[in-house]
């Protein structure tokens, strides 16, 4: 049943439907607790661990070069959404401005309000991800991880931390919040890596 919250896909959207997944008519907004009220100026995302401690402000955020992405987001509850239109700062243009350790293989993502979420660098480090500040042409709404969230699309989006504040480097893995309670380390939607596989 598709009902008032689902959609079936277009012919030439098929082939981006991950398996198990639907396509969702408006753009849900899937927290754990609440949402925590950031402003710009008093957002702040803090380099820290196997990297050179540094703290960026809105401002040097600003002052990078700003791009257009268009992207498809999976939520693991299986909700998909094609076409997503945001803008911000592409991570590889982001990571020129650190200087990470060679040691440091996997990254914990840190959020205002306590969220975590692990990834490895080979996927945070990916032309098509970015740190997010616009969604629609319109600031990035605080319920969707306004001022600032990450975007990686080609993991399911629990990966794409909303409020990110903190960004850790390690050279080991480290599992986040909901990898600690049962989700899969990595979530890739098209092998469906929904759950670990111990729970
Ligand atoms: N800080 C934080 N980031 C988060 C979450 C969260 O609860 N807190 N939920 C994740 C999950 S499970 C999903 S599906 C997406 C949902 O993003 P949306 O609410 O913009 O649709 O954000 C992810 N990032
Ligand atoms: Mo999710």
């Amino acid at each position: 049943m598709l009902g008032k919250f689902f959609q079936k896909p277009d012919a030439d959207q098929q082939n981006r439907v991950p398996p198990g997944q639907r396509l969702a008519k408006g753009f849900p907004v899937l927290t754990y607790g609440d949402t925590p009220s950031v402003t710009p100026s008093e957002w702040y995302l803090k380099i820290s661990g196997l990297a050179k401690p540094q703290t960026f402000t809105w401002d040097d955020l600003m002052a990078m070069p700003q791009s257009e992405f268009t992207a498809d987001f999976h939520c693991v509850t299986t909700w998909s959404k094609l076409d997503v239109q945001w803008r911000g700062v592409k991570v590889t243009d982001f990571m020129k401005h650190v200087e990470v350790d060679p040691r440091a293989i996997h990254v914990m993502q840190h959020c205002f309000g306590g969220y975590t979420t692990n990834i490895s660098m080979n996927d945070f480090v990916r032309e098509e991800n970015f740190f997010a500040h616009t969604l629609f042409g319109e600031p990035l709404p605080a319920e969707h991880g306004g001022p600032l969230r990450l975007v990686v699309p080609h993991l399911y989006a629990w990966k794409s931390a909303k409020w990110l504040n903190g960004l850790e480097f390690l050279d080991h893995e480290e599992l986040g919040f909901w990898e600690r309670n049962g989700y899969h380390r990595r979530g890739d939607p098209w092998a469906e890596e929904r759950y670990s596989s111990s729970f």
